[in-house]
Formats: C-alpha cells, sequence, structure tokens
C-alpha cells in the first residue's frame, strides 16, 4: 500500500522569488507620462538612456546596493595606541556607487542642461529608478544636487571648481555634500537650536565650532552647514537673523580631517548603508558664503532641492515594492489560482499603484517647473505653485508611501517579513522620509508660511492654475465634468474656509490642508494625464482617485483639534497637571 504521505515531496517545493527585472521597462506609467511630457525627439532620447540605466540597474547597481545594505559603514575612532583616526569605513560597493553615480550624471544631467527646460525630467526620471537600488547613495546625491544648486544661485565664480566638480561625470574629479544642519537641540527648530559658532579670522576665513547631529553622508567630500558669527566680544546673535551659511571641505589638503572629529556612527532603524554620523567641529576651517544672517534663506535652495529628491525616494519606494508584488502574483498560487486572479487582492494593488501614480505625477510637475525656473521661463503663477506644492508632495508622497510599502510586505505573505529576502529594507529605508528634510508637522507648517508670505497668492495661483486646466481637461472629455467640478470644488472650499481661520487655527490644521492641496493637485494631474494618453488605465485611475478624494469641508468641521492652553492635558486625562476625567 503506497503511504499517504509522500516523502519524495517533502522539500521539493520553493516559493517562486519574485524579480525585479529592467525597473524603467517595468514601469509604463512612467513611461507614458514622460512620453507625454516631453517633446518627440527628447522623449526618444531620453527613453533609450533609461532603458539603458534600467538594465544597468538590474545587472549591476542592485546588486551592488544589496552589498551595501550587507556592510554597513563601520567608526574605527582610535588605532590601538588611542590615536585619534576618526576613520569612517565604507563597503567596496558603496564607494563603486559614488563612481556609478558621477558616471550617469546623477547630478550632472541637471545641470548640464543638455535638454534645456527638460533636463531635470530626465535627470529625476534617472533618480526615481536609481533610489531603490543605490544603497542609499541618493541620500548623499539629493545633498550634492542641493549643494550645486545652492552654488549656481550664489553665482559665486570662486566657488566654480567646487561647482564643477559636484556637477562632474568624471569620477575622479566628482565630489559629493553633505547638508549639516541638525544639531542637538535644533532638528525642526533649526533658527533657535543651532549652537555652532564661526570665528572670523585675519584673512576673511572662519572657524567653526560646534556638534552637528545628525550628520548625512559623513564622508562626503565638502558641506553646506550653518553657524552663528560671533562678534569681537565673542557674542552671537540668536534666532534666524543670527544664522549663516558656510561651506567647509571636509578633509585638508594633506587628506586629514578638517578638525572634524566622528563622534560616533547613529545606530538606526534603516538606511544602515548610509554613514549618519555625530561630528564635533572643533575649529573647522570653513567659508562663508550667504550674506551674515541670510543663512536660513540661503540654504533654503539645497532643502528645496533635497525635498524634491525625499519625494523621488518615497515614489521609488512604493514603485519598487509594487514591481516586486506585481511579479510575485503571476507567481504565486494560493487556495488553487495564482494570486494575481483574485479580485481583492488585484483591489488591493489597484490602492496601491493609485497612490505611486498620484505621487509620480505631483513630483513631475514640480520637476517640470524647477526646469522653467532654470531656464528663466516660469510665470510668477508658477513660482508661487513651486513653493507652495514642494513641502506639500514631499509630506504628501512620504506618509502614504509608508501604507503603501507596509502594504507592499503583506503582498508577499510571511516572505515579506523575512530579512534577507531584501524586502523588510524597502519598509525600514522609508521610514526615514516622513523624518528627514522635516516631519510631516513642520512641512504642513512650510507650507502655510508659503501661503502667508504671499498673502494668500499661493493657494490662488493653484487655483486659478486648476480652473484653466481642469477646463481643458473637460474641453476634451466632457464626461470627465464631474470629476473636474469636484476638484474645483474642494479648493474653493479649501481657500475660503482656510482664508477665515485665526493664524493658531489654520496651524492647528496644518495637516489637514496639506493633505487636502495633495490630493486636489494630484487629482487634476491624473486627469490630465488621462485625457492626455487616453490610456484606459489611466482613466481607470484618475477616477478612481477622484471617488476618495477627501470632503474638504466635513473634514475641516469636524477637525477638532485641541487649542487651549491646557490641551496636553485634554489629551491625557490631566498628565500636565488639570485633571480632566475621573476614574
Ligand atoms: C532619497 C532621499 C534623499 C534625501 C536626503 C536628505 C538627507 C539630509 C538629511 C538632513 O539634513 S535632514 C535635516 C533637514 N532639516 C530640516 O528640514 C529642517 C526642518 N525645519 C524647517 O524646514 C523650518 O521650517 C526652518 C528651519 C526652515 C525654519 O527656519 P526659520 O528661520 O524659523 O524660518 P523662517 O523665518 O520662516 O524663514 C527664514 C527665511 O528663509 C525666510 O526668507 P525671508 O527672510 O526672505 O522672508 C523664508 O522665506 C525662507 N525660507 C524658509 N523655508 C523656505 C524658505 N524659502 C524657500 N523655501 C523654503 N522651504
Amino acid at each position: 500500500m503506497r503511504s499517504a504521505f509522500h516523502h519524495s515531496k517533502i522539500g521539493t517545493f520553493f516559493q517562486a522569488e519574485p524579480r525585479l527585472g529592467n525597473p524603467y521597462a517595468g514601469d509604463q506609467f512612467l513611461q507614458r507620462l514622460l512620453k507625454r511630457l516631453l517633446p518627440a525627439e527628447i522623449f526618444a532620447d531620453i527613453h533609450s538612456d533609461l532603458m539603458r540605466l534600467g538594465k544597468r540597474i538590474e545587472d549591476e547597481i542592485d546588486p551592488l546596493g544589496i552589498e551595501c545594505e550587507m556592510n554597513p559603514p563601520s567608526l574605527n575612532q582610535t588605532d590601538p595606541w588611542g590615536k585619534r583616526l576618526d576613520e569612517v569605513v565604507t563597503s567596496r560597493a558603496w564607494k563603486r556607487m559614488k563612481d556609478i553615480s558621477a558616471e550617469e550624471g546623477i547630478v550632472a544631467s541637471g545641470y548640464e542642461r543638455k535638454y534645456g527646460e527638460y533636463s531635470r525630467i530626465h535627470q529625476f526620471a534617472k533618480c526615481l529608478i536609481f533610489h531603490p537600488s543605490s544603497g542609499l547613495y541618493s541620500c548623499p546625491l539629493a545633498m550634492t544636487d542641493g549643494a550645486a544648486k545652492t552654488l549656481e544661485v550664489l553665482k559665486l565664480p570662486q566657488y566654480n571648481e567646487v561647482y564643477s566638480r559636484l556637477t562632474s561625470r568624471d569620477p575622479s574629479k566628482f565630489w559629493s555634500s553633505g547638508q549639516w544642519m541638525t544639531e542637538r537641540r535644533g532638528g525642526s527648530d533649526v533658527a533657535n537650536g543651532t549652537e555652532t559658532v564661526a570665528v572670523k579670522q585675519t584673512d576673511g576665513s572662519y572657524k567653526l565650532f560646534g556638534y552637528k547631529w545628525f550628520s548625512s553622508a559623513t564622508d562626503a567630500d565638502i558641506s553646506l552647514t550653518l553657524a552663528r558669527i560671533v562678534d569681537d566680544k565673542g557674542h552671537a546673535q540668536e534666532g534666524s537673523s543670527g544664522l549663516s551659511m558656510f561651506l567647509l571641505k571636509t578633509r585638508k589638503e594633506d587628506g586629514s580631517l578638517n578638525n572634524i572629529h566622528v563622534m560616533k556612527l547613529k545606530n538606526k532603524l534603516g538606511t544602515r548603508s548610509l554613514p549618519t554620523g555625530e561630528l564635533l567641529l572643533d575649529s573647522t576651517d570653513a567659508e562663508l558664503l550667504s550674506e551674515p544672517g541670510r543663512g536660513v534663506a540661503c540654504i533654503s535652495n539645497m532643502l528645496n532641492i533635497t525635498r524634491l529628491h525625499n519625494t523621488t525616494g518615497s515614489i521609488s519606494a512604493m514603485r519598487r515594492v509594487i514591481l516586486l508584488a506585481r511579479d510575485y502574483s503571476m507567481k504565486r498560487s494560493c487556495f488553487g489560482s495564482k494570486i494575481s486572479e483574485y479580485p481583492l487582492h488585484i483591489d488591493t494593488l489597484a490602492d496601491m499603484e493609485l497612490e505611486c501614480r498620484a505621487g509620480t505625477v505631483l513630483l513631475f510637475e514640480l520637476v517640470r517647473f524647477l526646469g522653467l525656473q532654470e531656464a528663466g521661463k516660469a510665470t510668477e503663477e508658477e513660482e508661487l505653485i513651486f513653493r507652495l506644492l514642494t513641502p506639500v508632495a514631499k509630506l504628501f508622497t512620504a506618509k502614504r508611501s509608508m501604507g503603501v510599502v507596509s502594504e507592499g510586505l503583506e503582498c508577499f505573505g510571511g516572505q515579506g517579513y523575512i530579512e534577507d529576502t531584501g524586502i523588510p529594507a524597502i519598509l525600514r529605508n522609508n521610514q526615514v522620509t516622513p523624518i528627514w528634510e522635516g516631519t510631516t508637522n513642520v512641512l504642513s507648517l512650510d507650507m502655510l508660511r508659503a501661503v502667508a508670505k504671499s498673502r494668500g497668492k499661493a493657494f490662488l495661483s493653484l487655483q486659478s492654475a486648476l480652473t484653466r486646466r481642469l477646463g481643458n481637461v473637460v474641453e476634451k472629455r466632457k464626461d470627465l465634468q464631474p470629476a473636474c467640478d469636484r476638484l474645483l470644488k474642494e479648493m474653493e472650499t479649501l481657500i475660503e474656509m482656510a482664508s477665515k481661520f485665526e493664524v493658531s487655527e489654520a496651524m492647528a490644521r496644518a495637516r489637514i490642508i496639506a493633505f487636502a492641496v495633495g490630493e486636489i493637485a494630484s487629482g487634476m494631474l491624473l486627469l490630465e494625464q488621462a485625457v492626455d494618453t487616453e490610456s484606459p488605465t489611466d482613466l481607470h485611475a484618475a477616477r478612481r482617485w477622484i471617488k476618495n478624494v477627501t470632503d474638504v469641508q466635513k473634514k475641516l468641521t469636524e477637525a477638532d483639534p485641541v487649542e487651549s492652553t491646557n490641551s496636553f492635558d485634554m489629551v491625557f486625562d490631566g498628565y500636565l497637571g488639570t485633571p480632566n476625567s475621573k476614574l
């Protein structure tokens, strides 16, 4: 009699592993979007470059990214005899990533302006497919881009060489930059928390003394940083207007560190392949770049670029997990069918795909604006929308991507929780995107400040762009009138309600306002994509998105932020001392 238990079958089944493939070839939505945004001959050129880079990512870069993840940096602080070394030891793969980044022109392609106003679209499309395979080398590249932008805006001839290195394609010349802003007392509140001081030297240069608490890419070649210039009596001005922006080289001519002590490397939840250090600046040579007291405004040039990279990172994490989950769904059988055949699973994937598409159109709208601005073609309306939507895109995509990536892990069942599949790292690494470059709350307030500084014109500019552009959508497809009307109504309500708030009321609702702006702007862009491409999936996505757009009136009316002075006690049962509940 045959045993019901077939020994020979034990151990012969293995889960089919998800394959990444060429991440550009696999992203049809991105291809359609680029085709729509670019003139035909430029698209043809960029498309073939991205196909090539996608193949290189599949064959060479992604394995190196995994190697970076497996070999995090370490700090060799002293030699056996106690002499200070402060050596940040990075992996072979991390170093190789720097060379590849230069060769690929991940920063350079934004500055060579080969495609004029479209150059930034090319650059950010590259970043989008590169980021999740880069072992987080995308972080130093983001800051390098931000530093290059800052130098370009400042137009100081004495820094031409530094600029040319930041934007070089030659690995032997290429320099990366840090952005050392965060101090122990000042993560979000840089203006009041920055303690680093700058002492002027007789030759006009400065020496910096301070402690930088989170310094991403500690192994960078240069860094932009903030410090307070002290006067002859040793006094430094407090607050934002006391801050100036400096450029420093991390090493001296002889290769030794520029009086920088690497106190420790941070032990982080994710982004472990990226060296993030605590640095003591102890007489570090630096040069003043901004006007004295204009440090925050000056470094904002950098911040607005790194925030676009942050947005890119969040979207690319969504795209990466979706590409893997899509592939896996077609391989994994469950209850007798491939899981790609189950409507419930498809519905889950559809929501993930939708978030990713909404983020992608928002990013490329901003990147398009950036290109126009740099080509001197941006209108005042575009400038205002760019300023308004940059923090919105960052906070919106960062927050929403965490939900998508978490859902993505679930698509693999238990395998999504197993470290050596590489899948959990997508989640761990992405958790930084809502935090660095300004948290969700800080960026919601930044958006409000942009509105306030423009005396409301930023909102009105978005509204008039919506009216005009959605009008064009309806011209092409009358059946989209209700969807367009819905977005216009939400924007109108938002402006009407927001304009009646006291400052403190608006601040307490800043998140709601920011997410509403993100949903409305993405909705318009998804509709434009749908009517231009006439793709049924783009149309489906746009309709699905708009159905789910938040009812602003309801949300703002029902919002019940606790605004009184004892608000903390209201939430936490009199924790601070005002009892407000009884057992
Ligand atoms: C793949 C992902 C790659 C990403 C890599 C990133 C790695 C980097 C890691 C980090 O370094 S994370 C640390 C980042 N830190 C932050 O993002 C700080 C968050 N806090 C803020 O953003 C605060 O809003 C801010 C420090 C800017 C507030 O400072 P202030 O001095 O209280 O701001 P204030 O008084 O509103 O603005 C001063 C000036 O700057 C004003 O100019 P004017 O004097 O001419 O009016 C503002 O208009 C201007 N400004 C501020 N933010 C701006 C801006 N201008 C343009 N854009 C902005 N975003």
